[in-house]
């Protein structure tokens, strides 16, 4: 399989600006080509990876990719897809999030070797070109008419745009004539929504590179849920790629919850699993879908990708204990990972304190007498171990790394104490 029917077979190729003549190039050569992402926070998310992941792909396949990173264009903000204008970020802000989203990037791709990948920053040429010369140079060749024809564009003129946001596809456009001229880059990869700004790029270059050059633009497909809701989101937000800002086991929790109806086209998509492998657990969904292999799967490939084997192991040693009630092996990072969004209460470092108050001040049990009740009956559990003693008293040796203690009361719902 050639790596453009791998993509087909995937799904992951969404709109061409020219089929036969990428399909052609990329047959006798091995071409450079890029995709780009603004500094708009100070981490990537779930949402970023299938573009980057294809530039991976490609790189696989002995091909260059150039990263960009849009410390010019984070500055001014894409209009694509958004119905306001947005808020201006500081000079600051958008340089800590440049020097952020590097980080992630470099561990997404090979920056050794042959076909190693080439990281640059928008910012090095167009934050010090002078309005004239982007006037004359660039400005000239793109119409007016032409780019108020864009669905991004068009969309916002009800609405209300900014020239600033306006003059945005030019910025991307001029990246990817640039690019051409100075890394032979020959092909822009991106969302769907980034269409319109890819195919202003290659208007630059058709009328400003040399006769016969040839450059093309692949989209993505959005990445759609079976029920409709949007991918990506969770209760808490975003899935980030940050593990501070979501741990490596919410983020393998987020992809073993993917849905029976999901999870093939997402294993397809964002892992580098073999066809015959993903089509025996497409096989096992059928068949055995509640052993969850192809969801495990998934978890396992993208939880290692992103955040490391040792991370993977940690998530799925929390997993396993919160399923099973059996936490006592639980290290306190562990639990600040596992136990996120579970209620918790505090208390005095020091203090000593009877099971029952714990569980009326915690408001665990809402009065004494089903606090006792709770209790007696065995419901109540102590980093995993059963306690029926009313009179049990909390102390030292039931604290994990002197941080916390787990209760767990019935067969699921479990507090923290916190130290
Ligand atoms: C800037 C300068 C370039 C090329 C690209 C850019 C960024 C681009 C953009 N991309 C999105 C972003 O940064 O705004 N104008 O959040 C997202 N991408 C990728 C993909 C996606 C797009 O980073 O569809 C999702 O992740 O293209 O929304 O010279």
């Amino acid at each position: 399989m050639t790596l453009l029917e791998d993509l087909q077979w995937r799904g992951i190729v969404y709109q061409q600006t020219d089929e036969q003549g990428l399909k052609e190039t990329l047959e006798k050569e091995s071409i450079s080509l890029y995709c780009g992402v603004d500094p708009t926070a100070d981490s990537m998310h779930i949402g970023h990876l299938l573009p980057f992941l294809t530039l991976r792909r490609f790189q696989n396949a002995g091909h260059r990719p150039i990263v960009l990173v849009g410390g010019a264009t984070g500055l001014i903000g894409d209009p694509s897809g958004k119905s306001e204008e947005r808020k201006l970020q500081t000079l600051e802000a958008v340089q800590h999030n440049v020097a952020c989203i590097k980080k992630q990037l470099q561990s997404i791709f090979e920056f050794e070797g042959e076909n190693g990948a080439v990281m640059v920053n928008n910012y090095d040429w167009a934050g010090s070109m002078d309005i004239v010369t982007f006037l004359r140079d660039f400005g000239k060749h793109v119409g007016v008419n032409y780019m108020l024809a864009k669905d991004t564009i068009a969309s916002r003129l009800e609405t209300g745009i900014s020239f600033t946001e306006f003059t945005y596809t030019i910025l991307q456009a001029m990246d990817f004539f640039l690019l051409h001229q100075n890394h032979d880059c020959k092909l822009q990869v991106g969302g769907s929504d980034q269409w319109g700004n890819i195919t202003t790029g290659l208007e630059l270059i058709r009328k400003m590179a040399p006769e016969g050059s040839k450059a093309y633009g692949l989209t993505i497909p959005l990445v759609t849920k079976a029920d409709g809701t949007k991918f990506g989101k969770t209760e808490s937000g975003a899935i980030w790629l940050d593990p501070e800002k979501t741990s490596p086991y919410e983020f393998y929790q987020f992809w073993i919850n993917t849905a029976d109806a999901d999870v093939v086209k997402y294993l397809k998509f964002f892992t580098f699993l073999p066809k015959e492998k993903i089509e025996e657990l497409e096989q096992s969904v059928q068949d055995e879908a509640h052993l969850r292999k192809a969801q495990k799967s998934l978890a396992e490939e993208m939880t290692r990708l992103i955040h490391g084997e040792a991370s993977l192991e940690q998530a799925i040693k929390i997993s396993e204990a919160l399923f099973s009630g059996d936490v006592k092996k639980l290290t306190a990072d562990e639990i600040k990972q596992g136990f996120k969004d579970v209620p918790s209460y505090e208390l005095a470092a020091g203090g000593e304190m009877g099971i029952i108050d714990v569980l009326i001040n915690s408001k665990i049990a809402p009065s004494k007498r089903q606090a006792r009740e709770d209790v007696s009956n065995g419901a109540i559990y102590i980093n995993g171990e059963r306690i029926t003693d009313v009179g049990y008293v909390l102390s030292e040796t039931d604290r994990i790394e002197g941080q916390f203690t787990i209760i767990r009361r019935g067969k699921k719902k479990y507090f923290l104490i916190k130290y």
